[in-house]
């Protein structure tokens, strides 16, 4: 079943001269694979529904009565990103309940699968949108006035794809169905290859954050405005990248200007505005907050958060739980590592929401993520699948 469901999804918003993904929240290909999500969820009899965010949730069972066993990720992707990030946390999930199934299993409790819409923020600029909203910090205001590169605000994007906007905002009614969540992901660097491990355990999430930094100059003419003339964003807009590569390097932490965008962008033009996105993320919340304070006042622009999520340390008890569990699914000699991540998750919302949570990571032996480089071994994705199964199977019986 994993090749079957990984084929059918494989070439959805695949980018045929690149290899690269774009499945932009909501765009068709989002639409299709909520589409395949809701097919695949149907085949095995799993109540299927799409709560006031637009995540959708697979049940075996009914969660109202007693919180459930949830697992899953995201199906969005960032653009030109990899096949793995999101989708392999979702075709574990549906392969690890046919495992389940195929054994005459039934859980003691609730069993679900998620997918959180959103989780990349590619479109609308914050990431894990859904699983914010659903845990309330969020405002959904905010959300819905959020813009696309188009100008296109979240609230029509949604009536468009045939959402109510009005009703965005906290579930603690379907947040109160997820007794515990444990999310299956690609790891988006080198550890477990260094280790040796096909699958490891996530101890903690860095705090990371964005934001928009506002460079404004006088748009002129690029030929006839003498050079002290100008006043040209462009050039604290480079100051300021070199600048935070080097407090980067002095801080430990990492900072990278991803996204650009110098309006009105003619090649004859002086620019009116350079607009640059900021993503710095650290071991250190500390030096992090450091760094984009500095870099604030050093860069002169117009300065303005898109979103902070503050360290997530995932429950250690829970972890190693998880960890034994795994390790003695796969005939290791010891439980599978702990491992911490610079990458952002859905299950670092609920835990700072307090919901138990967990992530089981899969060996990506380029290390390379959000590029089409990325990329697990088949053989690798299926011991995933047999991990998650054990750990779901175990969490059942608690
Ligand atoms: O940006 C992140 O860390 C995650 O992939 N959304
Ligand atoms: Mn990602
Ligand atoms: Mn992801
Ligand atoms: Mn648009």
């Amino acid at each position: 079943m994993f090749d079957e469901m990984w084929g059918a999804i494989e070439r959805l918003g695949r980018d045929g001269r690149t290899g690269g993904y774009l499945r932009d929240a909501w765009s068709s290909a989002d639409l299709e694979l909520r589409e395949w999500f809701r097919q695949e969820a149907a085949r095995r009899g799993l109540d299927v529904r799409e709560d006031r965010n637009g995540n959708l949730w697979a049940w075996w069972g009914d969660p109202s009565g007693r919180p459930g066993v949830v697992t899953g990720s995201h199906l969005d992707s960032v653009r030109q990103g990899g096949a793995f990030d999101g989708p392999l946390g979702i075709v574990s999930a549906f392969a690890a309940l046919d495992v389940l199934a195929a054994r005459g299993f039934e859980p003691g409790r609730p069993l679900g699968i998620a997918c959180f819409t959103d989780e990349e923020g590619a479109r609308f600029g914050v990431p894990c949108m859904g699983s914010r909203l659903l845990t309330g910090v969020l405002d959904p205001d905010r959300a819905r006035g959020l813009t696309d590169d188009e100008g296109d605000s979240m609230a029509e994007v949604l009536r468009r794809a045939g959402r109510d906007p009005a009703v965005l905002g906290r579930d603690p009614e379907t947040l109160g169905h997820v007794g515990v969540f444990v999310e299956l992901h690609v790891e988006q660097g080198r550890e477990l290859v260094h280790t040796g491990d096909p699958v490891g355990v996530a101890s903690a999430i860095w705090p990371h954050g964005r934001w928009r930094f506002d460079f404004h100059g006088q748009a002129n003419h690029a030929g006839t405005t003498r050079l002290a003339d100008r006043d040209d964003p462009t050039l604290p807009f480079a100051r300021t990248v070199l600048h935070a590569r080097e407090l980067a390097e002095r801080a430990g932490v990492v900072a990278t200007f991803g996204k650009l965008r110098v309006s009105p962008g003619n090649a004859n033009a002086v620019p009116g505005l350079v607009s640059a996105w900021l993503d710095a993320r650290g071991g250190d919340e500390g030096a992090v907050r450091a760094l984009v304070a500095e870099l604030t006042a050093f860069s002169g622009a117009e300065v303005s958060t898109e979103s902070w999520t503050p360290v997530v340390d995932f429950d250690a008890v829970l972890r190693d739980r998880l960890a034994a569990v795994a390790g003695a699914a796969l005939a290791r000699p010891a439980a599978a590592p702990a491992l911490p991540t610079g990458a952002g998750h859905d299950a670092g919302i609920l835990a700072a929401a307090g919901v138990p949570s967990a992530m089981v990571f899969v060996r990506n032996p380029t290390g390379i993520s959000h590029s089409p480089e990325e990329h697990a071994e088949e053989s690798d994705c299926r011991l995933g699948v047999t991990a998650l199964a054990a750990v779901l199977e175990d969490l059942c019986r608690s």
